[in-house]
């Protein structure tokens, strides 16, 4: 993973090493922070940031629901990414936007501690490994549930909540697996650590619907959009466990995973064990828009300017 030279911190850029925050910061103590993760790819035009109006929207929604009020509009803070992403040169990178109390206040009610932004970029790599595009990945279903409703919002992408994944990706990882999917607190599916998932039989897709405490996805958006273009059905639906084992296909979307296969579950073999037809198909649909391959044709794509004139003072 490499970091971009800047960061975008409060509305200024400042070296990589030199955005910091004091110990105090009531994010550290009490993981209160939203964030949320975004690409850009390279292609034939440049760089262009995919979903930035839909990522950024997410961002302000989760901060609406931890009553976080940020300093910036939705428009100044897509502006600013699109400007970190050009000011660092990259090709393609993810873009990580996080807004979190800093220092100032301590105990339990965030309100009095203030809101500070950092926007980092770093350039990161197939996310499931180098492989996991083609050959899928094994994943397991995790002992840790996801969070009931009435106790975190999943809907947010609040830090906090993420301790609930680290669990689950430890346990995974320790017991040989990339992946973990988590049920929600009644048993029905739910999604992965940090992707959502999709099911694959005869022909028809499904994937888990809003009340299955899951993060509303965007990656999950775009993949239902492209499988029905491709003229599949699309069920957002209560997924039992039990149809993981049925699946002919199943794959994970996200920000960072992008659309991964999963191969087996449980040790349980998916279909005959590796990446099916519709998951190679929305794959192809996918990496073609974001490559500038096929026509953007729902304006999933922001071209990011690159200029690179030097920055910040001190430099
Ligand atoms: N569920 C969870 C819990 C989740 O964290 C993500 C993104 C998704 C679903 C997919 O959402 P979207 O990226 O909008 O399609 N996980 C982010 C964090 C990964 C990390 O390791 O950090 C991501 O993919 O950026």
């Amino acid at each position: 993973m490499t970091p971009g030279r800047y960061v975008w911190h409060n509305g200024q850029f400042v070296a990589w090493e030199d955005a910091r925050v004091h110990v105090a910061a009531h994010a550290l103590h009490y993981g209160s922070s939203v964030f949320d993760g975004i690409r850009a790819y390279d292609t034939p035009q440049g760089p262009a940031v995919l979903c930035l109006a839909a990522h950024v929207r997410r961002l302000f929604d989760s901060c609406r629901i931890f009553r976080m009020e940020l300093p910036y509009s939705p428009q100044e803070v897509s502006e600013a990414i699109l400007e970190t992403v050009g000011r660092n040169e990259h090709r393609a990178c993810y873009i990580r936007p996080l807004v979190y109390r800093g220092a100032g206040a301590f105990g339990l009610d965030p309100r009095k501690a203030p809101v500070e932004v950092a926007i980092l970029t770093l350039e990161w790599g197939a996310y499931l490994g180098p492989e996991a595009l083609e050959q899928g990945v094994d994943v397991v279903v995790s002992t840790w549930r996801r969070m009931a409703p009435s106790t975190h919002p999943a809907m947010a992408k609040i830090a906090g909540n993420y301790v609930n994944s680290q669990l689950m990706t430890m346990e995974a990882r320790d017991a040989g697996f990339a992946e973990a999917i988590a049920l929600d607190v009644e048993g029905y599916v739910s999604e992965g650590s940090g992707e959502n998932v999709f099911v694959v039989r005869d022909g028809v897709v499904y994937t888990p619907s809003l009340a299955h405490s899951i993060l509303p996805g965007v990656t999950r958006q775009v993949a239902i959009t492209l499988l029905r273009e491709l003229g599949y059905e699309v069920r957002e639906v209560s997924l039992p466990r039990e149809m993981l084992y049925l699946a002919d296909e199943i794959f994970l979307t996200g920000t960072a995973a992008e659309i991964t296969p999963v191969r087996s579950v449980d040790r349980v073999p998916v279909g005959p064990g590796r990446r099916g037809p519709v998951t190679e198909r929305v794959q192809k649909a996918f990496f073609d828009v974001v490559s500038g391959r096929a026509q953007d044709r729902h304006g999933w794509l922001t071209p990011v300017r690159v200029r690179s004139e030097p920055t910040p003072s001190g430099e």
